[in-house]
């Protein structure tokens, strides 16, 4: 199933996207139509030991991407954030590409956020996509309370496709 994609970051480094991105994003979700390409939905969040440090301070999301493409390319853009119960929050940014001619397809997509529940209290996990450019789409949000404590280390994150 990976062959079916071009994951250009399995592995990637922290994104901070700015408020200001967010905000920008908000605003232009409110104007969607209903014909946006790329749909997130959650099916579980949860903490748990993903790294092996012996800290429960990683963060696992379990999505559904479905990606609704009429060509046979499509680029897709998939900003994951995790907001702290602080406010502090965390953008990741996975791109891939979809080599499949067929309309309404969807994958399993797991997202590992390691060393990022290093706080107590309830945790949101937001996603959204975006196909070849286009400029809207629909956010998705997720509430769940991890453990806290803290972990060592730089956040860091990992998309898994099933
Ligand atoms: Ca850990």
């Amino acid at each position: 199933m990976i062959s079916q994609y071009e994951v250009s970051m399995k592995r990637m480094r922290v994104v901070f996207i700015l408020t200001v991105f967010v905000l920008g994003m908000m605003s232009s979700i409110s104007t969607a139509s209903a014909n946006f390409s790329v749909y997130v939905s959650f099916n579980d969040a949860y903490y748990a030991d993903l790294d092996g440090d012996t800290l429960q301070d990683d963060i696992r999301l379990d999505m559904t991407i479905e990606i609704y493409n009429y060509q046979y390319s499509t680029d897709v853009e998939l900003y994951v954030g995790i907001t702290l119960p602080s406010g502090t929050q965390y953008w990741f940014l996975v791109t891939f590409t979809v080599y499949k001619s067929t309309y309404g397809y969807s994958t399993g997509m797991l997202f590992n956020a390691y060393d990022t529940a290093t706080e107590s209290g309830w945790y949101d996990a937001s996603a959204v996509g975006f196909a070849n450019g286009e400029s809207y789409s629909i956010m998705e949000t997720i509430t769940f309370d991890p453990p806290g404590g803290s972990g060592p280390g730089n956040p860091q994150a990992e998309a898994i496709f099933y």
